[in-house]
């Protein structure tokens, strides 16, 4: 017996609906990064990877080919002003050819020399009329690439106690947030993202999912919470605060990325795939409830092969997702009801250590693609053809300039 028969076999001995499980993960989106696919490094190097995009065109060429190797990423996320072009209707046209569409804009008020005492929290409202203005810019390029998602993070914050006042700020910030709340059209939502440190690094003016939640519900109903996996303190339970958001109707999307020690940008499910599976089963778990959830990727890899660490990444959270559908919820309920507690575990902990790869082999081969994404991205020489024809360019340390 082959090893998908066999697996078909376990999984319906334990009354899994391989079929249903199948349908949900050809139907699952992963929105990719812009960003992801250019030359960043660490605040010490900036190594320049032979074949990075210099510009959104190569970029979204990219993106495309992640998704022609797994087939569910049809969406690229981009950030102003690194991904600014003149002309967005070629864009778009230019992202078709690729089989890709543009997904969320990010804004970006954390580069430029104004903002060194903060964007949307500046004391100056001159400074704030200006970071306004950008939001502005960002949802008319939402609007004209077709985009519902408007993605916001803010390196706002002080450095010493004392700096300024927490709440003077903060009153800022929502006088700011509710006018770009207003300026939204009804069908579109503005995503809040937190971040505990960095660039600020004794309080950030949105730090946790508390402050950000508490927020988008005075913001209103187009206002909804980002979480980025990389910005929590060690042994937070994420998967909690997931559920909590889910069951608020506030969790807005996901940035997907792992860390050990800091916002490090590692490949998703590299380092913790345990705390990625029990985020998806809550997810799964909500069921409806997720339905508009925002999957995005938000890693920027400095060492390693960019589109193999990209489809990498997305072949993580297939794993993940395969899993929590794969997890015996009636005995789960069953277990949970007898206060069976490591009952109840041995049921998530037996859907997590089930090897789901010989399913994905076989979904992705019914969705018309290679079995391996990996191996079929060696294959089509891709990375070599545009080390050669892009060469290495060089870039400074971190991000492009901002303005
Ligand atoms: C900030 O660390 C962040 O997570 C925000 O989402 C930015 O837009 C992104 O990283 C840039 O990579
Ligand atoms: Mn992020």
């Amino acid at each position: 017996m082959n090893a998908y028969d066999a697996l078909v076999d376990q999984l319906a001995a334990k009354g899994v609906d391989v079929e249903a499980v199948k349908a949900k993960l050809k139907a699952q989106h992963i929105e990719l990064p812009s960003w992801g696919f250019a030359n960043t490094g660490t605040r010490f190097k900036t190594y320049a990877w032979p074949g990075a995009a210099r510009t959104l065109y190569e970029k979204l060429a990219d993106a495309g080919m992640v998704h022609k190797l797994t087939g569910i990423c049809p969406t690229v996320a981009i950030h102003i002003p690194w991904d600014r072009v003149a002309n967005w209707e070629e864009a778009c046209a230019v992202a078709a050819q690729h089989g890709v569409r543009i997904g969320a804009v990010n804004t970006n008020t954390f580069q430029a020399d104004r903002y060194k005492w903060g964007s949307i929290t500046n004391a100056d409202p001159a400074i704030r009329r200006v970071a306004f203005e950008h939001h502005l810019e960002c949802i008319e390029i939402a609007k004209k690439v077709g985009s519902k998602v408007l993605s916001l993070w803010y390196g706002d914050g002080t450095n010493y106690p004392g700096q300024e006042s927490f709440v003077a700020r903060r009153h800022r910030m929502i006088e700011f947030l509710s006018d770009v709340h207003a300026a939204l059209p009804d069908d579109m939502r503005m995503l809040v993202e937190y971040k505990f440190y960095e660039p600020a690094f004794y309080h950030t003016d949105l730090a946790d999912w508390g402050q950000a939640y508490a927020i988008c519900v005075k913001l209103g109903p187009k206002a909804q919470v980002l979480v980025d996996l990389g910005h929590h303190p060690h042994g937070t339970n994420i998967e909690h605060i997931v559920a909590t958001l889910l069951d608020e109707g506030k969790l807005g999307g996901f940035h997907f990325n792992n860390r050990k020690y800091g916002d490090d940008d590692l490949i998703v499910g590299s380092i913790n795939p345990l705390e990625l599976f029990l985020i998806f089963h809550e997810l799964v778990s909500a069921g409806e409830a997720a339905r508009e959830v925002a999957y995005m990727i938000d890693q920027c890899h400095y060492l390693e092969p960019k589109i193999e660490a990209m489809v990498q990444s997305v072949i993580n959270i297939q794993i993940a997702y395969a899993k929590a559908l794969i997890v015996n919820r009636a005995e789960l309920a069953a277990r949970q009801a007898e206060h069976d507690l490591l009952g109840a575990n041995r049921v998530l902990m037996d859907a997590f250590e089930t090897d789901v790869r010989p399913l994905l082999a076989r979904v992705r081969e019914e969705m018309g693609l290679h079995p391996d994404p990996i191996a079929a991205l060696h294959q089509s020489g891709y990375e070599r053809q545009i080390a050669e024809a892009r060469g290495a360019s060089t870039g400074g340390g971190g991000f492009p300039e901002g303005e």
